[in-house]
């Protein structure tokens, strides 16, 4: 093993998003919905309002301790969403399932619809630019959201043309731990900051499981860890399985994530990811658990 990946695992942790306080001592399964005719995996499927709002229940039911809901793919080559069709994506769908009890999450790097989510009752910002666009951490900083801030090398539209780390966990590792500063520095209270390497985001199949197999390091970024690993192209690439058959590779890749420190999961096989996570909780000490 080698010493980074060594790096004590921060057992305990807790998360605030919108006044609540999440415990992160069990690892908590964000459930993921899409919004959108064209994200990678579930494009299209839950672009009418009615089978979202189905969607939405059902990963509530099958255990998503938070979800995540996104109004723009961010696979390589998407289209680019304008700001007012995201927002007639996501809002309504926010408002139909608020209220349940469960943290709601908006994927999205723009801060117009930032603030119109937070106003409509987000918890969470989850960005896969990590506050870097202008104007987005001006449209968070003042709120209480929980955030997610996420690794990536390039854009959308570039990042898989010929992703380049002289050491990609040290690269990653040192970009979380400066945008963490910055957003202290800027006045964001770090308890409401957690951090995510962005699998598939501007790296090759061989830095994903790099970084999948080192992640033990990436906790010394000093904030909780948040992965999305669910039906990835790095997942297709070894088992050579389409998108919809990577269910069984998404939740190994989910359980190893978490035996390395990751404190939750962005997952769309709820039920299942439960089922492995409760295994692997009923492995852990007492005290950890
Ligand atoms: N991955 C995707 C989207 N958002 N956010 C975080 N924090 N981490 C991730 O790994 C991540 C993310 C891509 O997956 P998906 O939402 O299923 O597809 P698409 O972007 O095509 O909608």
């Amino acid at each position: 093993m080698s010493s980074r990946s060594s790096a004590p695992v921060e057992l305990s942790a807790t998360w605030s998003v919108g006044g609540k306080v999440l415990d992160l001592s069990r690892p908590l399964i964000m459930g993921i919905l899409n919004v959108t005719p064209d994200s990678f995996s579930d494009g299209g499927r839950y672009f009418a309002p009615e089978a979202a709002r189905e969607q939405a229940e059902r990963l509530i039911e099958e255990g998503a301790d938070l979800l995540d809901i996104g109004g723009e793919s961010t696979r390589p080559g998407a289209a680019d969403v304008p700001e007012s069709a995201e927002i007639d994506r996501v809002i309504p769908l926010l408002e139909a399932v608020r209220g349940r009890g469960v943290p709601l999450s908006v994927d999205t790097s723009k801060p117009g619809v930032m603030r119109a989510a937070l106003a409509a009752g987000a918890a969470i910002i989850n960005d896969v630019r990590a506050l870097q666009e202008p104007g987005a951490l001006d449209a968070v900083r003042t709120s209480d959201c929980g955030l997610v801030l996420m690794h990536m090398q390039g854009t959308p539209r570039t990042m898989q043309k010929e992703p380049r780390y002289d050491d990609v966990v040290r690269e990653v590792g040192e970009f979380l731990r400066a945008r963490v500063a910055g957003l202290v520095t800027a006045g964001v209270a770090a308890r409401r900051i957690v951090v995510d390497p962005g699998f598939g985001f501007g790296k090759s199949v061989a830095h994903n499981f790099t970084l999948l197999r080192e992640l033990r390091a990436l906790t010394s970024a000093g904030r909780p860890l948040l992965v999305g690993l669910s039906r990835k192209s790095m997942l297709g690439a070894i088992t050579g399985r389409l998108v919809d058959d990577r269910a069984a590779a998404s939740i190994a890749a989910a359980l190893l994530a978490v035996e390395r420190g990751a404190r939750i999961v962005r997952v769309h096989d709820v039920a299942a990811t439960r089922d492995a996570l409760q295994v692997w909780a009923a492995t852990t000490n007492e005290e950890e658990k």
